[in-house]
This record gives C-alpha cells, sequence and structure tokens, in this order.
C-alpha cells in the first residue's frame, strides 16, 4: 500500500546512536588506507551517512562500499545503498585509500546522520548532540619524524598534539612541559629582553615560556596592534631559544570572555596566520573565565577556536574553565560539569590554575580526579596565595608539582617578573639591571627555578 501515513514513520522518539571504528590498515609515504566500521546502537537506519574531520593534509582518494565526498577538511561518505539498511546492532563497513602529507592525528570524533557518535543511544536525536570523551590514546597517522635535529624542548618535540588524555610530541610519546609565565606585559615591559629569556632557556632550562597578554587592566584593549607586535616579538625570542611560547590573552575582569568576543577574535585571527607554520606556539584563549558558567564559556570556544583552526589548524589550545580556571571547584562544582558536556574539537586541552597557599587537598583530589578523563594544563600557578602574595608555602608547592608530575600534567609558574609581590621569582630592581642570576632569586624564584631545571623525559621513539 502506498500514499500517505504508509511507508516509513520516523518518531520522533526513535533512539539514534552509533559507534564507529577506523582503523589504519596499511600506510606509505603519502599514502594510507582505512577500514570503517559502523555499529548501529540506536533504531533500525534505513540509510546512513557518516561524517568526520580530517587533517590539514588528509584527502580521500578512492573509496569502495560507500560513496565519499571531501570539502576542505569535512569528509562525509554515504552508504553504497546495497549496505545502507541498518538493525540495531547491526554492522556495516567501507574502506577507502587517502593521501596525506605532514602530521595528521586519526579522527575519533565521527557523526552518522548529523547524530555525534559517542557509542550509546539518545532517545530524542537533536543535531548536535554532546560526546561523551573517550580518552584512549590516539594512534598517529604519519611515518616517524626523523630524529631530531637540536637539543631544545622544541628541536625534540616539534608540532605538540593532544592525545587521548596528555600532551603527546611528534613521536606520539605523552610529555610533560615545566615553564613559567610572565607578568603583564603592560606593567613589566623591561623583564623581556636578551638576557632574561637566555637566563629562562638555558639556566633555568624552561620548556615554555607563557605570554601573558591582559585585555583589560591597561592591556590589549589600549593598543591592540602594539600588544599584538609584542606578543608576535616574545614569540620570536621563545622560537630561537628553542622554547613552547603560550600567546596568553589574559582575560581577568570582566570574568566573562564573550565580552571581549570582537577582540578575541582580532587578535588570534592575527596572531593565528602570522605564527601558523611556526612548531612552537600554543593558545590560550581566555586565562580565568569567572561569574559565568560553563555554558557560557563554551560559547565563547565555540566561536574562537575555529578562528584559530582556519589559520593555524594543528595547533594545541588551551580553554580556561569555571572559576578562574579551578575547573570549576571554587564556585562550588566539579569537572563533572564539562566531562558531561566537553567542547567537540580535537586537540584542546582544559586549564587549571592553583595558588599553592589557598588551594590544598580539596583541589589536589579533583585534578587527580579529571585527570584520568579530560587533557588537563596547569597554565598558571603560584607558590603563595591567590593575591599572587603572602606566605610563600613550599609544602603544597611540593604537592602539587609532585602530583603533577605522576600525572604528567605541563605546569607554567606565575611570575617570571620583579614584582614587588612574594609570587615574582626576581627581587624587585632586578629587570631595572643585566643579570637575572640566581642571587637575584626569590624564595620562590629559587624553588621554581629548581624544579624547572631538573632533566626532561622527552622519548623520542
Ligand atoms: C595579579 C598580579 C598582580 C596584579 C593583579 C592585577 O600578580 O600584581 O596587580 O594580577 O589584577 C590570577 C591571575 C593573575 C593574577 C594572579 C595573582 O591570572 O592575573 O595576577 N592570579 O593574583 N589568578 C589567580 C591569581
Amino acid at each position: 500500500m502506498t500514499g500517505i501515513g504508509a511507508g516509513t514513520a520516523t518518531s520522533a522518539q526513535a533512539a539514534a546512536g552509533c559507534r564507529v571504528d577506523y582503523a589504519i590498515t596499511n600506510q606509505w609515504g603519502g599514502g594510507f588506507g582505512a577500514n570503517v566500521t559502523i555499529t548501529n546502537v540506536g533504531d533500525p537506519l534505513t540509510g546512513w551517512t557518516v561524517g568526520w574531520t580530517f587533517g590539514s593534509g588528509q584527502r580521500i582518494t578512492q573509496a569502495w562500499n560507500g560513496t565519499a565526498t571531501q570539502s576542505g577538511s569535512t569528509v562525509t561518505v554515504k552508504d553504497a545503498g546495497w549496505n545502507g539498511t541498518l538493525r540495531t546492532g547491526g554492522t556495516a563497513s567501507f574502506g577507502f585509500n587517502g593521501s596525506w602529507s605532514g602530521s595528521n592525528p586519526v579522527p575519533t570524533q565521527f557523526t552518522v546522520n548529523g547524530v555525534a557518535c559517542t557509542g550509546s543511544a539518545t532517545a530524542t536525536p537533536t543535531p548536535t548532540p554532546t560526546r561523551t570523551p573517550t580518552p584512549t590514546p590516539t594512534p598517529t597517522q604519519t611515518t616517524t619524524p626523523p630524529p631530531p635535529t637540536g637539543t631544545t624542548p622544541v628541536a625534540i618535540n616539534g608540532q605538540l598534539r593532544v592525545c587521548g588524555v596528555n600532551l603527546c610530541n611528534q613521536y606520539g610519546n605523552p610529555i610533560q612541559l615545566r615553564g613559567i609565565s610572565s607578568h603583564g606585559l603592560q606593567w613589566f615591559p623591561g623583564c623581556y629582553n636578551t638576557a632574561s629569556l637566555d637566563t629562562l632557556a638555558n639556566d633555568w632550562k624552561a620548556d615554555v615560556f607563557r605570554i601573558a597578554m591582559y585585555v583589560n587592566e591597561d592591556g590589549y584593549v589600549t593598543n591592540p596592534a602594539g600588544f599584538t607586535s609584542r606578543v608576535n616579538g616574545l614569540v620570536d625570542e621563545a622560537e630561537k631559544r628553542g622554547m613552547y611560547a603560550i600567546v596568553d590573552f589574559h582575560t581577568l575582569t570582566p570574568g566573562d570572555p564573550n565580552v571581549n568576543l570582537e577582540n578575541a577574535k582580532t587578535f588570534f585571527r592575527n596572531v593565528a596566520t602570522r605564527n601558523a607554520a611556526k612548531t612552537n606556539v600554543i593558545y590560550e584563549i581566555a586565562n580565568e573565565p569567572n561569574g559565568v558558567s560553563w555554558e557560557q564559556i563554551r560559547t565563547y570556544a565555540n566561536q574562537i577556536i575555529p578562528i584559530i583552526r582556519a589559520a593555524d589548524p594543528d595547533a594545541v589550545i588551551l580553554v580556561g574553565t569555571r572559576g578562574w580556571s579551578s575547573l570549576g571547584v571554587s564556585n562550588g562544582s566539579t569537572s563533572a560539569e564539562i566531562v558531561a558536556n566537553p567542547l567537540t574539537f580535537s586537540n584542546i586541552m582544559y586549564t587549571f590554575h592553583f595558588y599553592a597557599a589557598s588551594h590544598l587537598d580539596n583541589y589536589r583530589a579533583e585534578v587527580r580526579n579529571a585527570a584520568g578523563k579530560i587533557p588537563l594544563f596547569v597554565s598558571e600557578w603560584g607558590t603563595t596565595s591567590a593575591t599572587g602574595g603572602g606566605t610563600v608555602d613550599l609544602a603544597s608547592s611540593t604537592a602539587w608539582l609532585d602530583l603533577l608530575d605522576e600525572l604528567k600534567i605541563s605546569h607554567v609558574n606565575w611570575t617570571y617578573s620583579d614584582a614587588n609581590e612574594s609570587s615574582a621569582a626576581f627581587r624587585p630592581g632586578t629587570c631595572a639591571g643585566s643579570s637575572y642570576g640566581t642571587s637575584q632569586l626569590t624564595q620562590s624564584g629559587q624553588f621554581v627555578r629548581s624544579r624547572i631545571m631538573t632533566a626532561d623525559n622527552f622519548p623520542t621513539r
């Protein structure tokens, strides 16, 4: 019988759900082969289209048992007709050959008929459901890069990427970066010069230098072109010395990053375009969101990350979390709000900040809990209270760094400056002189240097 009411009735309550297994079957210089299997864990389907995003250097050249279309890095593969019907629990497979260049992560996020594949069914399909993060180590579809040509952190590790919950180097091995942040560029312009940065790279043996560009507080908004150029100059200085550079859009007050959305778009479009070819840049899109929900931070991130990706597709991006980047803890929440509603981009990490004299065992417990679920990066921490002053708490600082070392979480101290506050590494007046030696260090500086300068573990095979 035909006519209205006959045929396939699509219930609004139909369960949608899928799992996609993507396996590289073969790989050679410039080419690779893959097999993809879809498992339907929702209601029966009468046709399927799988979607995912490739790395910038990957293209499908030939597909079988499905029809492939690629637009930019967006790939869709439609069923071949005969394999389009999938009962609940049923599977369908297709294969393809592709070309590749550069370093490309294996895709881990897929959609089937527009629904994100989480491996479980949802009762009411929505166009963009959230995904449960599956922090399994990501195999990499690259040939092994050649051995390092130098001994600096960047020469050894090359272009970084997020693999599961870890930060990985160009060889696909989890690593930890240890380093320190500038103070506000607007207040301490004299602290970042040839002598101080040489000391940081050669004596402290820092892996990473964070460039704290305040946005308000007399920062970026007072001179966008000037601050952009200052940040770019410091990215170059870090690169020359083989250090990673974190470009920190240091929002603080107001705490809602959406207030600075247009400034952030302009700033990141400029820095990501200018620095796209470099391997040493990490972008931090909002220092410390406060007085906003995770959902509002997500809204901001969903607009800024694509701008960075369009210009610099392979860079790692750091995203601030609720309650001054406390994973929500300072607002009475936890990382569960992120785990339940993560960003859907790959190659991102969530930031956690702590001040050792203020943030104690309950914060450490939450970091340990979150570390197995989402990629974390400690882009700012202090030995002192959260004011940046007060007592230097070395016992708590030691407990924190021991934990981060154990979990291989990267950490960046506040601050490489001579600010008149106990969190600063140098005594007041240091930056007016030309020596950044150990006699200029504060109590905090001595401790932080001693924890940064020890040998790194950067596996190359
Ligand atoms: C502090 C500086 C201080 C400055 C103040 C401006 O140490 O000299 O007067 O900012 O508001 C953060 C922020 C960071 C703070 C730091 C210490 O990211 O900007 O720097 N802190 O209060 N989060 C927690 C602590």
